[in-house]
């Protein structure tokens, strides 16, 4: 059977993965290849539900060891119900945000100083073991003018309304991430139209995977 891939997109708020997901879809829909589209938090129907309970309410409803754990739970409910089975199918998996997202978010972006990096490595192989993407391509640009992409089309969410600074921290982590795992990540220019930046990401596809 043909290798089946787990692909991630990463990337601040506002900086175009739903935008790229639905180009990255037409196209493996040309190539013929069998995939499902997913996303974090949410992907299963326990998954969803937990991804209401954490994005709606004020900003500070929870704290950083709080929002890990449910950013946790509702993965392992992903992996277990729709990542895992679907591979395991030969379907290619394509999933807006996942792990990279809690350790740029949580484990660099809060500082409460209440968890740090290693305890989410050790949430991370409790409930993932040593299953990684095989790429994850991390949409970079300045986070301002990705929030004024978001203002401009309004329904700010409760992360969405942490300040400025919060968001530069974000950036530089994921591209912190990157520069540590430059195998699996490649980093995205995303201020671009929406078509360059899509070539981007296939040529990044076409280069690291094997297409058939
Ligand atoms: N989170 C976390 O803290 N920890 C975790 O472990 C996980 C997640 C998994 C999920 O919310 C939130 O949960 C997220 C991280 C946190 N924080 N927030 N907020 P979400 O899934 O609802 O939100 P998001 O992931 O940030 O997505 P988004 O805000 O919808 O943005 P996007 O998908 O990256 O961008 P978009 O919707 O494709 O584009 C935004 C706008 O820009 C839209 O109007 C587009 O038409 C426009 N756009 C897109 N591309 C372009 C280009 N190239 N040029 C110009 N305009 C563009």
């Amino acid at each position: 059977m043909k290798k089946a891939y787990f692909i991630t997109l990463e990337g601040g708020d506002g900086c175009g993965k739903t935008t790229q997901k639905q180009l990255l879809l037409d196209y493996l829909k040309n190539k013929q290849i069998d995939f499902i589209c997913t996303r974090e938090p949410g992907g299963s129907e326990a998954a969803e539900e937990i991804r209401k309970v954490i994005l709606s309410g004020s900003k500070d409803k929870w704290d950083s060891v709080s929002e890990t754990l449910l950013f946790f739970a509702a993965r392992r409910s992903h992996l277990v119900e729709t990542i895992w089975p679907a591979i395991r199918a030969g379907k290619w998996v394509i999933s807006d945000r996942f792990a990279d997202s809690t350790m740029a978010y949580q484990g660099y972006g809060r500082a409460d100083g209440l968890l740090n990096r290693t305890d989410i490595e050790f949430l991370y192989n409790l409930v993932a073991k040593d299953f990684k993407p095989d790429l994850t391509i991390i949409l970079d640009m300045d986070p301002q003018i990705a929030l004024e992409r978001v203002n401009k089309r309004g329904n700010m969410d409760r992360m969405e309304g942490m300040d400025l600074s919060f968001h530069q921290n974000l950036r530089s982590a994921f591209l912190d991430i990157a520069q540590k795992e430059p195998s699996r990540c490649v980093v995205i220019n995303a201020n671009q139209t929406p078509e360059k930046v899509h070539a981007d990401i296939v040529f990044a596809i076409e280069e690291r995977l094997t297409l058939c």
